[in-house]
C-alpha cells in the first residue's frame, strides 16, 4: 500500500483554502485540531463557536428579510451559489478528499451533487406550487399557500461534508428560510471552504440585484454541546440531522418536546438480494461500488448481502477475488479505489464486528489493518467480507447493527419470502437492492410486502442515490426526507386558505348559526 507521506499536506490544504476564501486567521491557532485520515496528522486548528445563540439570533434575523424575497428570485442565489461551485469543483473536491479520505473521483461527485441539487432548487424556485381544491360552500375557493418557516439546523456527519448541507440548503434557502450549519467536528475545514463560495455568491447576487440579508448561512462549529443548543433554540422550528442512530434518539426527542421538525437521516444496514438470474457481472461490480466504495463510510453502504443458494459459490468466489486486489492506499492517488477510514475509533469498531462475527460462527476473508510506517495515525482497511454460517443463527446480533467501516456480511437464501424476511429483519431501512431478470421479483421486492426501506432499488447498488429523488429512509433511519421530489414541503409551513366571493356566509358542514 502506497500513502503520499509528505510534509505539504497541510501546506496544500491552506493553499486550497486560501483559493477557496478562507482567511488564516480561520484555521490556525484554534482550539479543534483537523486532521487528515490520508495520514493521520494535524492540517488546521479551528476556532470553536462560542456564542451559538448569537448566531442563531443572526439568523432569525436574516429570516425576517428573506422571506419576503420573491422565490424565483431567491432561486437566482442558488443558481449563482452552483455556478461558484462549478468553477471551484476541482478544488472543493480535492479538500473533501484531505479532509474525509474518499478517493478524488467521490471528492469532485460530492461537488457535483451540490452542483445538481442547485440546479433543481433554482427550478424548484418557481414551483413552489400549492393546490387549489374544491370548496363545499357556495362562491367559495380553497388553496394552500407554502410559507417560509424559519431558520433551518442543519446537522451534518464526516463522510458527506459538503453535499448533506447543500441538500438541504439548497431548498431552505430557496424556500425563504436561512440556515444555521453544525458541520462535522472531524471536518469543519470543508465547511469552512463551502461557507466562503456561499458568500461569494450572496456577494454576487447583491451585486446584481440589490441587498442581501446578512448571515444568511452561518456556521456552528464545534462538539455536540453546541449541536444541543441548535436543537434546543425555540428560533430554529426545522432541524435536519444526519448522523448515527444514537444521535438521532438524542435529537428527535428534544425536537419533539419543543414541537419542532425533524429530518432524522440516521443509519443503514442496506442489504441487496441476488436472485439465481442476476445478470452476475453486473451484480458483481454494483456489490463492489456499493460494500466497499468511500471505506463502506456511506449511510447507504452495502452491508448485507443475501445469495441465493444455487449462484452463492460462483459469486462469493468471484467477490473474494475482487476484496483480495481491491487498490487501496492514498485517496489522491489515481487507480486508488478504497481510501481510509476516518479514525482509529472507527478502526476499532471494525475490529469489534468483526470480532463478534467469528464469534458467532462466521469466515472472514480480509479485515486487516494495512499500516503504512511513515503514517501510523492512519487506518487503512481491507475490506471483510463476513460469510455468515446458516446453521447458527441466519442473522446474528452483528449484522443487525450499522459498523461504518467496509464489512459486507454474506447470507444464503433459497426462496424469497426467506430473503425478503431476512432484509427486512433489522431496525434500520434506509436503501435496498435486488439484482434479478426475473419481473415478478422485481415486482414484489418493490411492492408493499417487498423491502420496507425508504429507497428500493433493481439492479443497481444501494448507494450512490441521485439528488432528484427524495433521500431517506424508514424505522431507525428516522423517516425524514431531503433532496429531491417533494421533500422542499418539509422546509416549509403550509396554510390552507378559504376564500367567500359571495354575499352569503354559508357554513361548512351545513352548520347554521344565525344571529
Ligand atoms: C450519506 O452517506 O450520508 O446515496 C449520504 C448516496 C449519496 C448520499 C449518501 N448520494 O450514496
Amino acid at each position: 500500500m502506497e500513502v503520499l507521506t509528505n510534509a505539504t499536506i497541510a501546506d496544500r490544504t491552506h493553499e486550497i483554502l486560501t483559493q477557496l476564501g478562507v482567511h488564516a486567521s480561520a484555521y490556525t491557532g484554534g482550539s479543534l485540531p483537523v486532521t487528515t485520515p490520508i495520514t493521520g496528522e494535524v492540517i488546521a486548528r479551528i476556532a470553536v463557536t462560542t456564542h451559538p445563540a448569537k448566531t442563531i439570533a443572526a439568523a432569525h434575523k436574516s429570516f425576517l428579510k428573506w422571506r419576503t424575497v420573491p422565490a424565483p428570485k431567491r432561486g437566482e442565489l442558488i443558481r449563482i451559489l452552483g455556478e461558484e461551485l462549478r468553477s471551484h469543483r476541482d478544488t472543493l473536491g480535492h479538500l473533501v478528499t484531505i479532509e474525509a479520505g474518499k478517493i478524488l473521483s467521490e471528492g469532485l461527485g460530492e461537488v457535483q451533487e451540490m452542483i445538481d441539487i442547485c440546479t433543481f432548487a433554482a427550478g424548484l424556485s418557481r414551483q413552489l406550487a400549492g393546490l387549489t381544491l374544491p370548496s363545499e360552500r357556495p362562491s367559495h375557493r380553497m388553496m394552500e399557500t407554502w410559507h417560509p418557516l424559519g431558520p433551518v439546523g442543519i446537522i451534518s456527519a464526516f463522510n458527506f461534508p459538503v453535499a448533506v448541507w447543500s441538500w438541504n440548503a439548497a431548498l431552505a434557502l430557496v424556500c425563504g428560510n436561512s440556515v444555521v450549519w453544525k458541520p462535522s467536528e472531524k471536518t469543519p475545514l470543508t465547511a469552512l471552504a463551502t461557507q466562503a463560495i456561499f458568500e461569494r455568491a450572496a456577494a454576487r447576487f447583491a451585486s446584481t440585484h440589490g441587498d442581501i440579508p446578512a448571515d444568511l448561512s452561518t456556521l456552528l462549529i464545534g462538539g455536540a454541546s453546541v449541536g444541543q443548543q441548535l436543537v434546543d433554540s425555540p428560533l430554529v422550528p426545522l432541524v435536519s440531522a444526519t448522523g448515527s442512530t444514537p444521535m438521532g434518539r438524542s435529537v428527535g426527542p428534544r425536537l419533539a418536546s419543543r414541537f419542532a421538525r425533524a429530518i432524522l437521516e440516521l443509519g443503514g444496514n442496506n442489504a441487496g438480494i441476488v436472485c439465481p438470474t442476476a445478470d452476475l457481472d453486473l451484480t458483481l461490480r454494483a456489490i463492489a461500488f456499493s460494500a466497499m466504495g468511500t471505506a463502506g463510510q456511506r449511510c447507504t453502504t452495502l452491508r448485507r448481502l443475501i445469495v441465493h443458494d444455487s449462484i452463492y459459490d460462483k459469486l462469493i468466489s468471484q467477490l473474494k477475488k475482487v476484496y483480495a486486489s481491491v487498490a487501496i492506499g492514498d485517496p489522491r492517488e489515481p487507480g486508488t479505489l478504497i481510501g481510509p477510514l476516518i479514525d482509529k475509533r472507527s478502526y476499532t469498531a471494525m475490529q469489534h464486528a468483526l470480532t463478534d462475527s467469528v464469534a458467532s460462527g462466521a469466515t472472514i476473508t480480509g479485515g486487516e489493518r494495512l499500516q503504512h510506517p511513515e503514517a501510523p495515525e492512519a487506518f487503512y482497511v481491507r475490506p471483510a467480507l463476513v460469510e455468515i454460517s446458516s446453521q447458527t443463527d441466519p442473522q446474528p446480533e452483528v449484522v443487525k447493527r450499522e459498523t461504518f467501516a467496509p464489512i459486507l456480511y454474506v447470507l444464503k437464501y433459497r426462496d424469497l419470502d426467506e430473503a425478503i424476511a431476512l432484509h427486512n429483519g433489522v431496525a434500520q431501512g434506509l436503501s435496498s437492492s435486488i439484482f434479478t431478470m426475473d419481473l415478478r421479483e422485481a415486482e414484489r421486492f418493490l411492492s408493499a410486502t417487498g423491502s420496507d426501506c425508504g429507497i428500493a432499488n433493481v439492479n443497481i447498488g444501494t448507494s450512490g442515490a441521485e439528488i432528484g429523488g427524495a433521500f431517506g429512509g424508514e424505522k431507525e433511519t428516522g423517516g425524514g426526507r431531503e433532496s429531491g421530489s417533494d421533500a422542499w414541503k418539509a422546509y416549509m409551513r403550509r396554510a390552507t386558505n378559504t376564500i367567500n366571493y359571495g354575499t352569503d356566509l354559508p357554513l361548512a358542514q351545513g352548520v347554521s348559526f344565525d344571529i
